[in-house]
């Protein structure tokens, strides 16, 4: 079996942080990189060595390839944990790591590729006997495909991208009057933003529950499922609060969405830890969505009702262990909540709020759970996803750990930036959300106010980054402009190379 005595951790923030702590429960050396924003971030001081990658945006630091392998090599890092986002769904990457002799904490590039693409992951489904929503079963290349295909489904249909995922580049389709404009728009959408102009239709269901099952695989062929997630509460296909239990989810319908599961992941030939994504309808019948080849944001809620560490159980996978759990060794107990704290403007419609963190305190005491990125006095930087820490509380039941979810998120101060904190303690309150009764409309339902004024197209979320980029840029030249000395790399040129940044991982 392969030694790994060091990781290269290809993140930052709070999942860089949880890697850090994952590798000191296991007696692993932890290695963190940093881009010249993160040079004193909280994940950098967290873990046993750091490198730098140099320069400013995402597309020039952590996705840049040669540098990951660089730092991994220079270090000795017998393994890479690319966290999520960034490179963690990347085959490209998972390939170089493995022509360069370092672990790829995750599936194969051969599994990454296949499950990336949207119709090769249907394909896997239905030969594992998966229930799947009304599709094409190829792209729809021209106007009369779409036609023949949508109408052989019925409207309303939903035009998803081959190389998506994640809802992007969604669009509802509700008459044939509206297919052609669409199918261009979605095409040509699709072709920007992953290079891949290849579009299918879906059969589109209206307020469904978007619940998700955790699966571990083994490099031995031995795969368990972990249960349900719940992640209804999303706003741009974006999750805001998840739980464990579903509170439509009975052992029943777990056992079969579990069984599910497991069979695509044996299919696919799946290693790792891995996420299966249902469709539940109003009738609670559930159909396959997509695979997610990586750790997710959410994993906590898992953790706390299982009482099983998943970073720990990916390290044990990537060194070539058997599987030590078997499926009916997996309990649950309780119930878990997390709620993810984001520095941003909700009223403003979720636009991020970063800045300098001048007051921070987290909240504590039984059944609270707190997965951070930051410590007080830190600075969110503009660059990055907003997200400052999870918040996640367990609870004997449900009314539990509501309760002190309530009590947690009153407990959390923050100052310097605003946060989604006072939002999601409406959502706590809301008589909806205690009664359980979720769909993925349940924000624009509930809080029709702020979806009127949410950005509404990924152009609009791209243009509010940047628009945050210039402010920062003009902030730290008035603040160097005052100290009497030229703004750190701060030119003109440098400015609209780290706009262009944003836009393209955007
Ligand atoms: C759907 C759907 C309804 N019908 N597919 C979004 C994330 C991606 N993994 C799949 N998603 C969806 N796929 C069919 N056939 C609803 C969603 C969906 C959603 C749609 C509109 C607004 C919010 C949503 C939140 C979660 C999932």
């Amino acid at each position: 079996m392969p030694e790994i005595s060091k990781i290269l951790i290809a993140n930052r923030g709070e999942i860089a942080v949880r890697i850090v702590r994952a590798c000191r429960d296991a007696g692993i050396n932890s290695a963190a990189v940093y881009s010249d924003p993160d040079r004193t971030a909280f994940h950098v001081r967290a873990a046993d060595e750091a490198y730098p990658l140099h320069d400013v945006t995402s597309a020039e630091s952590y996705l840049v390839h040669e540098k990951i392998i660089d730092a991994a090599k220079s270090c000795g890092a017998q393994a890479i944990h690319p966290g999520y986002g960034f490179l963690a769904e990347n085959h490209v990457f998972a390939d170089l790591c493995r022509e360069n002799d370092i672990i790829f904490i995750g599936p194969t590039p051969e599994v990454i590729n296949l499950l990336g693409d949207k119709l090769e992951a249907r394909r896997t489904a239905i030969k594992a006997g998966l229930p799947l929503t009304p599709a094409s079963e190829h792209d729809v290349a021209d106007i009369d495909r779409a036609r023949a295909e949508a109408e052989k489904i019925g409207y309303p249909i939903l035009i998803k991208a081959a190389a998506g995922g994640g809802g992007k580049g969604m669009r509802i389709v509700h008459s044939a009057d509206d297919l052609e404009a669409a199918l261009i728009t979605a095409a040509s959408e699709a072709s920007s933003a992953f290079g891949d102009r290849r579009v299918y239709i879906e059969k589109y269901f209206d307020r469904p529950r978007h619940i998700e099952i955790q699966i571990l695989a083994d490099t031995h062929g031995n795969a368990v499922h972990m249960g349900e997630r719940e992640c209804s509460i999303q706003r741009r296909h974006q999750k805001v609060i998840e739980e464990s239990p579903s509170a439509v989810v009975d052992d029943k319908l777990r056992a079969h969405m579990g069984e599910a599961a497991v069979a695509i992941a044996l299919e696919s030939g799946y290693v790792g830890a891995g996420t299966v994504e249902f469709l539940v309808d109003q009738e609670l019948k559930f159909y396959f969505l997509e695979v997610n080849t990586r750790l997710q944001v959410e994993h906590p809620v898992t953790e706390m009702v299982t009482g099983i560490d998943l970073v720990i159980e990916q390290f044990k996978i990537a060194r070539g262990e058997k599987l030590s759990l078997k499926q009916k060794d997996i309990a649950h107990r309780g119930h878990a909540i997390e709620c993810r704290i984001y520095a941003e403007d909700v009223p403003a419609g979720f636009v991020p709020s970063t800045g300098h963190l001048s007051a921070y305190r987290e909240p504590a005491g039984p059944g609270v759970r707190v997965d951070s990125g930051f410590v007080a006095g830190d600075t969110i930087p503009v660059y990055y996803d907003p997200l400052i820490a999870k918040l996640i509380t367990w609870g004997d039941d449900r009314r539990q750990s509501i309760s002190r979810m309530r009590r947690a998120l009153t407990e959390y101060a923050v100052q310097g930036v605003d946060t989604t904190i006072p939002f999601e303690l409406k959502v706590m309150a809301n008589e909806r959300f205690v009664e359980g009764k979720l769909s993925t409309h349940f924000i624009p339902e509930e809080f029709p106010d702020l979806a009127a004024s949410m950005a509404q197209t990924d152009d609009e979320v791209e243009l509010s980054a940047m628009a945050a980029a210039l402010i920062d840029f003009q902030q730290r030249e008035k603040t160097a402009a005052a100290a009497g000395r030229p703004a750190r790399q701060a030119d003109s040129w440098k400015l609209s190379g780290r706009l262009e940044g944003l836009r393209k991982v955007w």
